[in-house]
């Protein structure tokens, strides 16, 4: 078995991916080199290098930021920036973000460090950085014109705090803030707790839950909209190019859930029972909390739930609000379930031969029918499982859980295979023996939980 620090070589082959930066020793360096990202793809965690050990979080469909050490305090450069990102494959959007990406990389630090942001504003208006949650003095809290000015375009400006307490906390503008969220500016920012025995996990994802207006055909999202969005994403991506949780089976699982739109966002995960374990504002003690199947994301919120992945499988995970689960879709449309479409279709056939009549026996066929689109924009429902299309967009992954994953292996699976017995079927008369749930017991060794 490797520690972690021994699997730096696993990390490195992502790190390779990011225009790393010169490491130096002294006081007096220049600004950190900006690593800049260039991939939409889930990067391998960032393991520690200095200070205490902990578990690197994995950002689903992200990245997290290097650091430099100078004389005992954490350097990061963040740069603010216009960005290219895609939102899916082959659907492009023109955003603000950080680095390269939005959503902006992860940072992670540890409790009891001093941390140095360098930001950097690219962007053709001022912009701030506020420190979502954290507790720092009120001169760094980022809010334009109140903590400090804003940084105007070419300027870099410098934050620096001691982080005095461990958690999972935002990042985001606080300048012009409706059009730089809506524009995709936020991150995360995880402080692992200076003792790494408090509360270890196996697996730790993040997802921030945001949201973009992108008519189809366009790259540029409308920012003035304030609630109809049609893109509802995870890190800046839309299913099915979300990427799924990977997790080995017997791992303590935490789930992060940061959401920066406009509404709330019920994220519901199917085959477990979990506890929420931490929000925004620090851990819950362990008398303090309470089971759920579906949390739900209050706006400018974070929560964080765990459990144990005994039960093999895949599992779907979403957000509830079923318009929420499609890709850009249009919500002034009329209802035709049951109506008779037929003379219509006729009629429409004279001007336009293709003209398929749609929904009128609901709207499952539109994820098996692939329709032209137009550019730059995706199916409204799309994914294929291993039974079929899974009428899914948006808000929407697959919780991969599997015996033999390696530690630090989040390399997609491929579909769960379910044993004989275990799935339903189309009755022909015939009443097979059904596996008990006592035999599936059985198989599986709960793993005592993880105390806080
Ligand atoms: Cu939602």
């Amino acid at each position: 078995m490797m520690n972690r620090r021994q699997m730096l070589g696993a990390g490195a082959a992502g790190a390779a991916l990011v225009s790393s930066q010169a490491w130096g020793k002294t006081a007096n360096m220049g600004l950190p080199e900006a690593a800049s990202m260039h991939s939409a793809a889930t990067q391998p965690p960032l393991s520690p290098t200095t200070g205490p050990d902990y578990n690197p979080v994995v950002t689903l469909n992200g990245w997290t930021l290097p650091f430099r050490m100078n004389n005992g305090v954490k350097e990061f450069h963040l740069v603010a920036e216009p960005v290219e990102r895609e939102l899916a494959d082959g659907m492009i959007a023109h955003l603000w973000g950080y680095n390269g990406q939005s959503t902006g990389p992860t940072i992670e630090a540890v409790e009891g460090d001093r941390v140095r942001i360098f930001v950097t504003n690219k962007l053709p208006e001022h912009t701030t950085v506020h420190w979502h949650g954290l507790i720092l003095p009120s001169g760094m809290d980022g809010v334009a014109g109140l903590s400090h000015p804003g940084i105007p375009p070419g300027k870099t400006f410098v934050y620096e705090f001691d982080l005095i307490k461990s958690g999972t906390f935002m990042y985001h503008p606080h300048g012009d803030e409706m059009v730089q969220m809506a524009m995709g500016m936020m991150g995360m920012f995880i402080v692992h707790p200076k003792d790494p025995a408090f509360m270890p996990v196996d697996r730790d994802f993040l997802i921030m839950l945001n949201a973009f207006d992108i008519d189809p055909g366009s790259y540029v999202p409308r920012v003035m909209e304030m609630t109809d969005f049609n893109l509802w994403c995870w890190n800046s991506r839309i299913f099915p190019d979300i990427d799924p949780l990977v997790v080995n089976q017997g791992d303590r699982v935490r789930v992060r859930t940061g959401n920066l739109t406009m509404t709330n966002h019920p994220i519901h995960m199917h085959g477990y029972d979990f506890e929420v374990t931490c929000t925004d504002g620090g851990w819950v003690p362990e008398s303090a909390r309470w089971p759920e199947v579906s949390i739900d994301i209050p706006v400018g919120a974070m929560r964080a739930y765990e459990f144990d992945a005994v039960h093999p499988g895949d599992w779907a995970i979403h957000c509830h609000k079923s318009h929420h689960t499609m890709n850009a879709m249009g919500h002034d449309i009329p209802t035709f379930i049951g109506a008779d479409k037929r003379k219509l279709t006729g009629q429409i056939r004279k001007l336009q031969p293709e003209y398929m009549p749609m929904g009128t026996a609901g709207m499952a066929d539109m994820g098996e029918m692939s329709m032209p689109l137009p550019d730059n924009t995706v199916p409204m429902m799309a994914g294929w499982g291993p039974y079929g299309p899974l009428e899914m967009g948006g808000m929407f992954s697959v919780v991969k859980v599997r015996e033999g994953i390696d530690a630090n292996d989040y390399s997609d699976p491929g579909w769960y295979e379910n044993p004989p017995g275990t799935q339903a079927y189309e009755w022909t008369g015939e009443l097979p023996d059904f596996a008990r749930a006592e035999d599936a017991q059985t198989r599986i060794t709960p793993k005592p939980s993880a105390k806080g």
